[in-house]
């Protein structure tokens, strides 16, 4: 993306911005990411898509993309099909522009609104009233292949950023605009599966009093780890030691893709895992429909030891005690829960699933609940017959609880690997309270969406494309922020969502 050069100035220096979409831009394109347009419009749109000029190759760079069957498709589509899109370029969908704004870390005294905790600064934005446009506004880059971002949980302007491949955690303080050359932690992993590397991350809940950290990686191209590590020095942030590494669960990858990838806490203090189908296409090994295994599932467990293990079973997770069932499982019938995130003033689970060849979606996690896949993908049936005509988060006539939204593969609107977001609940746009972000890893999309409860009140598409290729992930802070991973530019970017 040539029109954003990145220039790494002083700490206090321009930063670049990316103005969304306006709404009446973005109108016309609303409704294609909802169920009810998809399923007309999919297959009969003429092609108005606006894929970035770098999609030819973002089908084989992804953590989160198809099957090696599926990206070689996918690859060869978008080849064909990208033509420029003259409402796109003549409205601009998005401008560059420098600001002043001071950085996160020297904001601190101008406001004492929003404070989240005891032990947290009082958010440092000075509101914005009434309803201001979405901008991107870049962080940091020079990061390898960017995969996740979140905030100190009591310093909220000081962010970890997962690197993929190098396997690192490294830390951008206030003020940083270049990844550092040192790591909070380096771990070996596997180099040759390109969905495989550093995929998730999470403070333990009690941290830094809890000194403990979570990560989920592969240390090669057959297993996935979920391990701890604590820091080496409790009162030093900034080093974990890396010969504490306590391994919690390590599962058997039949296949390089569907590693899933997230982990974090939920609001009850147990440890969310989200897992893969295992790989391939069609979901070979049954996967997500088979209770006796952790493929294809978001797991649920304590991190404390208990019954001889390195973990233990919630005594209320849904499949505890029934015979054939793995008691770590939450949800099931999922394809590839690349991100997740929990609402941390309401506790609803977002998922984004990442589909096969057709729809990509976003779905409300509860327990025990079956997500449909590989009986359907999105809304619809795969490959077969079953009940489509559930609407959304309703449970069809074989009990697989539909999404809230889905968007096709083809057409305007839309993408073919979905990169599940987070929940906005910053003090600095409260117009934006409770929106959810997300995004398309190949297509470079990025929506919001408002679920109340029942129904998706709002889903607009309000960056086509976004300033970066590549959106890997989403991430939030103390504070609400909601920040975006891209692996495009720079070797990889941070950036935080912004009022504009
Ligand atoms: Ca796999
Ligand atoms: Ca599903």
């Amino acid at each position: 993306m040539n029109t954003y050069v990145f220039l790494p100035g002083p700490r206090s220096g321009s930063r670049r911005r990316a103005r969304a979409l306006t709404s009446a831009a973005a109108a016309c394109l609303v409704a294609l990411a909802l169920p009810a347009c998809g399923d007309s419009s999919g297959d009969t749109e003429s092609d108005g898509s606006t894929s970035s000029p770098s999609t030819s190759s973002e089908t084989t760079a992804g953590p989160a993309t198809g099957s090696t069957t599926e990206a070689e498709t996918d690859s060869a589509t978008s080849a064909t099909t990208q033509t420029s899109d003259a409402t796109q370029t003549s409205s601009g969908g998005m401008t560059t522009t420098t600001d002043a704004m001071t950085e996160t870390g020297v904001e601190t005294d101008t406001a004492t609104t929003g404070t989240t905790g005891p032990d947290i600064p009082p958010c440092p934005h000075t509101p914005v009233d009434g309803e201001p446009g979405i901008g991107l506004e870049m962080v940091a880059g020079g990061f390898d292949r960017p995969v996740y971002v979140t905030g100190h949980p009591t310093m909220p302007d000081t962010l970890y950023v997962l690197e993929q491949k190098s396997g690192s955690i490294k830390i951008l303080n206030p003020g940083d605009n270049m990844a550092p050359p040192s790591s909070f932690l380096t771990l070996s992993v596997n180099q040759s599966e390109n969905e495989m590397g550093l995929l998730g991350f999470a403070f333990h809940p009690d941290f830094p009093e809890d000194p403990r950290v979570y990560v989920n990686y592969n240390p090669d191209a057959s297993t996935t780890r979920i391990s701890e590590f604590t820091l080496a020095d409790p009162e030093d942030h900034t080093v974990a030691d890396p010969n504490s590494e306590r391994v919690l669960l390590s599962v058997d990858q039949p296949f390089g893709n569907h590693n899933g990838g997230m982990i974090d806490f939920g609001p009850d203090g147990y440890l969310y895992i989200s897992f893969g189908d295992g790989g391939a296409a069609n979901d070979p090994l049954n996967s997500g429909q088979s209770l006796d295994t952790l493929l294809g599932k978001i797991l649920r467990i304590d991190v404390e030891p208990g019954n001889g293990g390195e973990y233990s079973i919630p005594d209320d997770n849904p499949f505890v005690g029934q015979p054939g069932a793995e008691p770590e499982i939450w949800a099931y019938g999922l394809r590839n829960v690349w991100r997740f995130a929990f609402d941390p003033e309401t506790g609803v689970l977002y998922a984004g699933d990442v589909g096969q060849g057709e729809w990509e979606e976003v779905s409300i996690i509860e327990p025990g609940e079956n997500y449909g896949w590989n009986e359907m993908e999105g809304f619809h049936c795969f490959q077969g017959i079953c009940d489509d005509t559930a609407g959304p988060h309703e449970l069809n006539a074989d009990g697989l609880r539909a999404p809230i939204i889905d968007y096709p593969h083809d057409g305007p609107g839309s993408g073919k690997s979905i990169t599940g977001g987070t929940i906005y609940r910053s003090c600095e746009v409260p117009a934006w309270d409770g929106v959810y972000f997300y995004a398309d890893f190949v297509s470079d999309r990025v929506w919001t969406l408002r679920w109340d409860g029942a129904n998706v009140t709002d889903n607009n598409l309000v960056f086509d494309p976004a300033p970066e290729s590549n959106p890997s992930s989403f991430g939030t802070n103390a504070w609400g922020d909601v920040y975006v991973t891209f692996f495009g530019g720079f070797g990889g970017a941070v950036y935080r969502v912004v009022p504009q």
